[in-house]
């Protein structure tokens, strides 16, 4: 595997950063998870899109143009073979002193790995996946905006980790005031009476890119969605529930809290959204 960072293409065992990377000393960078599938970067600009805001609230700037990055990435993914896969891309605050102040970071580091990722099992899909609620509650807005995709990843490893002692792999994260804000490393999506539902990004939501194409998927076949404030009870007595994003991709869930959802079996709106998905992955995206 060859690495880039910062310009150059290692090998993946020569491939490191300095120990005084405030990436690694105060979780101080921001990152993207971005899909290939057939031989294309699938969303690649709407990735890129949320890097620079990211950065902007960071006050980080990004060293390398929305262009020069879109061909990176690409030339990442064709020195990797990558025809289907994923990339991670990271910009750190880059090199500084020990002592948090970014000022000492003189510039930022720009890193892309092209890989493979599989985060749930087959059956996850096949069945859909029993989730849980977890006690530790979503960054405030005011505190870390849930918006910016940050390094720091504590809050929802923190929730990974309730969830795995729970027996299951994701959780619905709430925010402070009881509403549910979304899943550890997903947006949750419900259907209720023909229509579908998902938290507003100001219940603490990322501003999920696959979250965005189901919303434009489910409006072109005629599913009327909104964004709204949920709370558990909600999602009790939802008729289908799912979750989104580049790893998971679309996810069907059956149980919340030891609760059966719906048919207790993946919805037919669902099963929908998941072949106009995966056909989309096929056909769009900026060719590698
Ligand atoms: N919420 C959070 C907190 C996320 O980290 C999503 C929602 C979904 O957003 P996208 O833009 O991907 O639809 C994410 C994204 C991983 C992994 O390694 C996590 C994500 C994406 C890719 C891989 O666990 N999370």
């Amino acid at each position: 595997m060859k690495v880039f960072i910062d310009g150059k293409y290692y090998d993946e065992r020569q491939a490191k950063i300095s120990v005084f990377d405030h990436g690694l000393l105060y979780g101080d960078g921001i990152f993207e998870g971005i899909r290939a599938y057939n031989g294309r970067v699938f969303k690649l600009k709407e990735h890129l899109d949320r890097l620079f805001w990211s950065a902007k609230a960071l006050l980080l700037k990004i060293p390398m143009s929305h262009a020069a990055l879109t061909a990176a990435v690409v030339e990442t993914c064709r020195r990797n073979d990558v025809r289907d896969g994923y990339i991670r891309l990271l910009v750190t605050r880059g090199v500084g002193t020990l002592g948090l102040n970014p000022n000492r970071c003189k510039k930022p580091s720009i890193i892309i790995i092209a890989g493979t990722i599989q985060l749930y099992p087959r059956s996850f899909y096949e069945k859909g996946m029993e989730i849980v609620t977890v006690p530790t509650a979503r960054n405030l807005h005011s505190a870390l905006n849930p918006a910016i995709k940050s390094l720091n990843y504590l809050n929802n490893i923190l929730a990974k980790i309730e969830a795995n002692i729970a027996g299951v792999e994701e959780a619905i994260m709430l925010n402070a005031e009881g509403y549910v804000a979304e899943c550890t490393g997903d947006n949750l999506f419900i259907l209720k009476a023909g229509q579908l539902l998902t938290p507003p990004l100001s219940a603490g939501a990322l501003y999920g890119i696959t979250r965005g194409t189901v919303i434009e998927l489910a409006r072109e076949a005629g599913i009327p969605v909104s964004e709204a404030n949920l709370t558990r009870y909600d999602v009790f007595n939802a008729d289908e529930c799912f979750l989104t994003g580049t790893g998971a991709e679309i996810v069907p869930v059956v149980k919340v809290d030891g609760r059966v959802i719906g048919s207790g079996r993946p919805g037919t709106v669902t099963r929908r959204l998941e072949e106009n998905y995966h056909a989309l992955t096929q056909v769009s995206g900026e060719p590698i």
